[in-house]
């Protein structure tokens, strides 16, 4: 929503203070205006948000999540290819390479962004196959982000983490915000490093950067891509169709997941909050459920009794095995007020009944 005062500026008529204030930015309360003169008439443009990634897992809910909040014409999706996807049409959307800084400044100036997204990055077992551009991609857009906010083009960045920061050598039950953190995937070590550099970033220069450690998100409306815990996603569809399933992971290996619908509300709930609050300008534990391929199984089987599952565990076990089985969060809690709301039993049947629900939608209406 944008701030009340905004409707007063919607008709263009600006008042004399206003009028008196011009210069190239203007803060009114929760919005922000670029201001100009042209022929003595004062111009305005309402600030917006950039998400960088946009078409990937967490791109496609956030952007339809920001874009009812906020319009559709505050939101500006972006990625590095062009999309098909109707959500992300439904407001403006730009071609963007998170590697290139001119191209994301022109963007910036373009729409006036002042709060940017990055989303873009290699998830842990993609990263695993080509680490060098797993890591220039991973640092090098996060730089040129926070480039961007030290120099005062933008005035707010979200970053995703990830418990990968985290290794074999963490204690892996209830982990810590603070705690051993040995990453052993070049995923979790750009993840570290990155959060090394956002707190860095804030204490010497000031950037408004906040982040979360995601764990394996779990969403019906986009596909994961890339990560170790994707199983989480892929099995509910092969129950669906197939009634059966073959995990990349071992039956009892747990880590720790999130409904993305609590992700969502998690990465908005940290950006709104005052900043006063974000004592940890590194990355936040946040918690959801934590469960087994085998316990999610079972779930299934409450809905699709006759679902099978088999195991064939590949390169992505040694990675799912160095990372936690739960996560404590309750420095998130304290300092912003995070709660999740899905467990595994509703974030189960929630996928089973929406996931229905969407492939008879595209029976009924083939494109
Ligand atoms: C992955 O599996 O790589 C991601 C993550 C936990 O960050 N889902």
């Amino acid at each position: 929503m944008a701030c009340s005062s905004f409707d007063k500026h919607n008709d263009k008529t600006i008042d004399a203070t206003m009028k008196n204030r011009v210069a190239s930015k203007e803060n009114c309360c929760c919005c922000i205006h670029l201001l100009s003169t042209v022929n003595d008439t004062v111009m305005y443009m309402e600030s917006t948000i950039l998400i960088i990634g946009a078409s990937g897992q967490i791109g496609i809910e956030l952007t339809m999540a920001l874009r009812s909040k906020h319009g559709n014409g505050k939101v500006i999706a972006s990625d590095i290819r062009p999309t098909s996807d109707t959500a992300l049409l439904q407001g403006p959307y730009e071609i963007l390479d998170a590697l290139d800084k001119p191209g994301i400044l022109a963007c910036i100036e373009k729409h006036n962004v002042k709060e940017v997204y990055l989303l873009a990055a290699l998830l842990s077992a993609t990263a695993e196959k080509n680490p060098e551009f797993a890591w220039r991609l991973n640092m090098e857009g996060l730089f040129n982000i926070l480039d961007l906010a030290r120099e005062k083009k933008i005035d707010k960045i979200f970053w995703p983490s990830s418990i990968a920061v985290f290794g074999p050598t963490t204690p892996r039950e209830m982990t810590p915000q603070r705690t051993v953190m040995e990453p052993t995937t070049v995923y979790g070590i750009s993840k570290l490093a990155g959060e090394r550099w956002c707190e860095y970033y804030h204490q010497r220069y000031g950037v408004d950067v906040r982040s979360i450690r995601y764990p394996g998100l779990i969403g019906y409306r986009s596909e994961p891509g890339g990560g170790t815990t994707d199983y989480a996603v892929d099995i509910f569809h092969q129950a669906i169709d197939h009634g059966k399933y073959t995990c990349f992971l071992k039956a009892d290996t747990k880590l720790p997941m999130m409904m993305m619908e609590d992700a969502i509300r998690a990465t908005i709930a940290i950006m709104e909050a005052p900043s006063a609050s974000i004592a940890n300008r590194s990355g936040y534990n946040i918690a959801g459920c934590s469960f087994t391929p085998e316990e999610l199984a079972e779930h299934i089987r409450k809905e699709i009794p006759s679902f099978a599952i088999s195991y064939e565990p590949d390169f992505r076990q040694a990675i799912a095995d160095s990372w936690p089985g739960s996560i404590d969060d309750s420095c998130a809690r304290t300092d912003w007020g995070w709660q999740s709301e899905y467990d595994t039993a509703l974030l189960s049947k929630t996928m089973l009944q929406e996931i229905t629900k969407k492939k008879a939608e595209h029976i009924a209406t083939p494109r």
